[in-house]
């Protein structure tokens, strides 16, 4: 029985199990059942195309100024584990989408890691991608491939937007709109993801930021099986310039992830096949 005490807080007696913490509980499902929700509010009769179940997913707002949220343990360790196995066999350097008149040469100090890109042929592939679809809300219709990267000693990604300014990349048929950062490995040291740009009054700094450096906004320190989503556009539609992001070096240890990145325009056959093409 909860006790309820002055100013409306909530005590727990005695009796009561103790709310349990992150890392306390065996899985999300024993906390779902715990919190007596299933008894309590049932899943519900959905439309077409939805699902029968809830999916059991925590999150943490990190910010606002971009939207950014952080998925706890959004995949298991086998999942996390067979990004690496398949990414492993087809890695190279990493590449860069260049701006008008930019040379390759210009930019190689941009983005150290090797990378590829992989499909979703494998089934827990596959279970990844529909659960960031549930989960944006944006079906998988509007995904990119995945790119799994690999950085090692030293490696990084200097501070970029992921969406496509047309002042500096013309005109696009379609636009990113958010990125889902899939993280494969926890990293001993460094290898954080850096907003540099956080907050309300962020772009105040942006004539004063380093690119290559992860000295202000806010950073997430990789740990593996957790997600980060980021939008890349405003609720307005407008690219966001505070979703500037970079990878800071890898200190100590290897850090594999994987970026989805969400486009607004359809990219594949199944959303042509069921008329929701826009
Ligand atoms: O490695 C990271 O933390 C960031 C990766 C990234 O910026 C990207 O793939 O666009």
């Amino acid at each position: 029985m909860a006790v309820v005490g002055k100013h409306g807080k909530r005590y727990l007696e005695a009796s009561e199990p103790a709310e349990p913490r992150p890392g306390q509980w065996g899985s999300f499902e024993e906390l779902v059942e715990w919190s007596g929700m299933l008894e309590d509010r049932p899943p519900v009769a959905t439309g077409e195309t939805g699902v029968d179940h809830y999916i059991v997913q925590p999150f943490q707002l990190l910010s606002i100024y971009p939207r950014a949220y952080l998925y706890p343990r959004f995949i298991n360790d086998t999942v996390a584990d067979r990004f690496i196995e398949i990414a492993s066999k087809q890695l190279s350097r990493s590449g860069l989408a260049l701006r008008k008149g930019e040379k390759m040469t210009e930019q190689e100090d941009v983005r150290t890691s090797s990378g590829t890109f992989l499909g979703v042929k494998d089934p827990l592939l596959a279970f990844a991608e529909e659960k960031i679809a549930r989960v944006t809300g944006i079906p998988s219709g509007y995904m990119e491939p995945y790119n799994v990267l690999r950085y090692e000693n030293g490696q990084h990604y200097y501070s970029h937007l992921d969406a496509f300014p047309e002042k500096d990349y013309g005109p696009q048929n379609s636009q990113r709109i958010a990125t889902v950062l899939l993280y494969l490995t926890s990293v001993e040291e460094g290898g954080e993801t850096v907003f540099l740009l956080e907050g309300a009054k962020g772009l105040e700094r942006l004539p004063t930021i380093d690119y290559k450096k992860c000295d202000t906004g806010i950073k997430y320190k990789p740990r593996k099986g957790d997600a980060l989503l980021f939008w890349d556009i405003m609720p307005t539609g407008r690219l966001d310039q505070r979703a500037l992001h970079g990878g800071c070096p890898v200190i100590q240890g290897t850090k594999w992830a994987a970026t989805k990145w969400i486009r607004n325009r359809c990219m594949r056959p199944s959303c042509i096949d069921k008329g929701v093409v826009e």
